[in-house]
């Protein structure tokens, strides 16, 4: 599937569209999710062009996948969630139609501060 730079998180990675940081760097941009489903909801993004958890998987350099990686160690650390600060927290991503992908920009959802329902529904 092509890339659309048109998505909502191009744009939020453009400037165009504002958005509740909660940390960066080189490779990765993480920030609050609109539509909280969680008391700690938070999306990390890479800033690279990938539609989905598969494409960035295949196709980014190491350099990438170690900065996403680690910005999402940040992000568990500082939302006090990461299992040596905190009570845990759930790290999932939603690709393509069956996995009901709102956003065709890869993201994970980083979801804590309260015991997770279940997963499929
Ligand atoms: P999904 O593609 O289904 O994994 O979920 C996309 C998520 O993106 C959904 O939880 C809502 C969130 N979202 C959609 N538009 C915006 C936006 O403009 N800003 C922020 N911060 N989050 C958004």
């Amino acid at each position: 599937m092509a890339y659309d730079d048109t998505n909502i998180f191009a744009r939020i990675l453009r400037g165009e569209i504002p958005n509740d940081t909660v940390a960066e760097n080189d490779h990765a941009l993480a920030f609050r999710d609109i539509a909280p489903k969680a008391p700690s909801h938070v999306l990390v993004i890479p800033k690279g062009a990938y539609v989905a958890f598969d494409d960035f998987a295949a196709n980014a350099s190491e350099a990438e996948i170690a900065g996403f990686m680690r910005l999402c160690a940040q992000v568990c650390a500082m939302e006090g969630v990461s299992l040596d600060r905190g009570q845990g927290f759930r790290a999932i991503t939603n690709a393509g139609r069956d996995g009901v992908q709102e956003v065709p920009h890869f993201h994970l959802h980083i979801l804590g501060g309260a015991v997770m329902g279940p997963m499929i529904g």
